[in-house]
């Protein structure tokens, strides 16, 4: 007789390779006498979990247990209705940042609409004092004017002007100061401002929903 309970525990752990506090649902966590009693759940859509069981030709019942684990939202925050949203806190060039967003599976955050710019707010406000950015108050985001001068985009192409969002900084914005401001920006009050793409700035990356 398989013992169903620790065949689920071994499994998890071995084939997800997860800390007990990362076990996505409460049973299986119970089921761990060592499990913490602090443990958070993890996003459950990170993960598909099944079990498929057989009858062998000797009348003996087998299960075998599956979890995947996506690695999809890892440090990401949900917005509700909006998307996935993580601030990054160590400064990186803009193409640097660009790169550790799609890495992660993400983008650049795109900016649609108050709503989400009040998410990057919230975030942006978590972390007082920036160490070692170009800039405090403002963060790298997916929008950039590297194509032509001037018609701002979205890492996908999008004009701007079609996300939803266009409040920038102040009227003097996209001022493509000095010459060279080609990158997009989010402010801490969650506007948008071009800035140089070589300064190195904390970022937001985001996922969809
Ligand atoms: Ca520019
Ligand atoms: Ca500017």
């Amino acid at each position: 007789m398989v013992n169903v309970k620790a065949l689920l525990s071994l499994s998890v752990l071995l084939m997800a390779n997860l800390s007990l506090c990362e076990l996505p649902i409460p049973m299986l966590q119970r089921s761990v006498r060592s499990a913490p009693d602090e443990c958070s759940i993890a996003d459950p859509s990170d993960f598909k979990f099944s079990i498929t069981s057989n009858r062998n030709k000797t009348g003996h019942w087998t299960a075998q247990v599956s979890l995947e684990f996506k690695n999809g939202h890892q440090g990401y925050e949900l917005a509700p209705g909006l998307g996935y949203y993580k601030f990054h806190t160590t400064p990186k060039v803009w193409d640097d940042a660009k790169k550790i967003c799609e890495q992660e599976g993400g983008h650049l955050a795109i900016i649609n609409s108050e709503a989400e710019s009040k998410v990057l707010q919230n975030l942006f406000s978590k972390v007082a004092k920036i160490e070692g950015a170009g800039h405090n108050d403002f963060a790298f985001i997916g929008i950039h004017d590297n194509l032509v001068e001037g018609e701002f985009v979205t890492v996908f192409g999008t004009p701007v002007a079609s996300t939803g969002f266009t409040r920038w900084t102040n009227a003097a914005q996209p001022d493509n100061a000095g010459g060279h401001e080609n990158c997009g920006s989010v402010h801490r009050d969650g506007s948008l401002n071009d800035i140089t793409c070589s300064w190195k700035l904390t970022f937001f990356c985001e996922m969809e929903l």
